[in-house]
């Protein structure tokens, strides 16, 4: 068994310095991989299965409907590099298509999250060499030396959270993955497309409150880990689309003039202020594909569901 306790340790402390600078900002935010806790993660699995929250089932759907499709664009003996592992089902039904793939190599920085689904693909595929690396993707990060250098590399990134990164951090994420497939290489990435705000907003914003307890979640892992002393009933749950950004922002606004301590420190806020908590940017295909372009890629295949809610494209280098 692996000692987790230095790495915690390290987790926890930059969870303190992320969360005392981004508070002492004059436009409060936190980093959006704060969200996924446990019971964060818990409830992001809830969300997936939400009426409202269209994106999952449509990419599962289309992974389904072109999943002979993608696998002729990633070609035989493939080693699938997945960047953030385990959404599960998406992954099976990449491998359980792909021609006689090699080894796949699922990318997250939950080492014990890594390892139950490496286990679980292994049942699943017993013949599969699965090589799990624990990293955080959006940093440098190299791949295992000795994984074949003679199959064709695929990068997999799946479930739009592309739209997480800022378009300067996108363009340096998929940089990286063209250092890693090399020229040869190809890239396969789920991207959530512009639509009305009608269909856009309640996705992050249900009638069942689940998405409300996501963000709020943040407060109660502040209260727990920091110290904190929110009171999550005076804070209230908040979408809204920044057009400028194009993006989906996740807010928590305060309802009330409060001081909350956290970590030994007292933040003040006005009725009103607002925790920027989350950005979810939605890109038209075109301009998704332009920033591809700028990282070194470019289009190879784009395959949409019907009602043109969300895209799975292939880039080539
Ligand atoms: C996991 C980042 C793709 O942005 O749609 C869902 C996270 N936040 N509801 C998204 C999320 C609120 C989700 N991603």
């Amino acid at each position: 068994m692996l000692d987790r306790a230095p790495l915690q340790a390290a987790q926890r402390e930059a969870f303190r310095a992320d969360v005392l600078e981004g508070l002492s900002k004059p436009a409060k935010t936190l980093p959006s991989r704060w969200l996924y806790d446990d019971r964060g993660s818990e409830l992001f699995e809830e969300i997936t299965q939400l009426p409202e929250y269209y994106p999952t089932r449509t990419e599962t759907a289309i992974l389904r409907a072109e999943a002979e499709a993608i696998a002729a664009f990633c070609g035989p003996r493939a080693t699938l590099i997945e960047y953030g592992a385990g959404a599960g089902v998406k992954t099976e039904i990449v491998l359980a298509a792909l021609d006689n793939p090699a080894s796949y190599v699922p990318v997250d920085i939950a080492g014990d999250f890594l390892a139950l689904s490496a286990e679980r693909l292994e049942q699943r595929f017993p013949w599969l060499e699965i090589r799990p690396v624990v990293a955080d993707f959006t940093d440098d990060f190299d791949l295992p030396s000795d994984l074949p250098r003679l199959n064709r590399r695929i990068g997999f990134f799946p479930g739009s959270t592309i739209g997480n990164l800022s378009p300067a951090q996108a363009v340096a994420f998929l940089a990286q993955v063209g250092a890693h497939v090399g020229d040869a290489g190809r890239a396969v990435v789920g991207v959530d497309l512009v639509k009305p705000l009608d269909r856009l907003v309640p996705a992050y914003d249900d009638a069942a409150g689940v998405t409300a307890a996501f963000n709020l979640n943040l407060l109660v892992r502040i209260n727990r880990e920091l110290d904190g002393t929110f009171d999550p009933a005076r804070f209230a749950h908040e979408a809204r689309w920044n057009a400028e950004e194009q993006a989906i922002e996740m807010h928590i606004r305060s309802l009330a003039p409060q001081v909350v301590a956290v970590a030994g420190r007292e933040i003040a806020f006005a009725e009103g202020e607002t925790i920027h908590t989350e950005s979810s940017r939605k890109y038209g295909v075109d301009a998704f594909v332009a920033l591809a372009a700028e990282a070194g890629w470019r289009a190879g295949e784009v395959w949409r569901d019907a009602d043109g809610l969300f895209a799975v494209v292939g880039l080539k280098r």
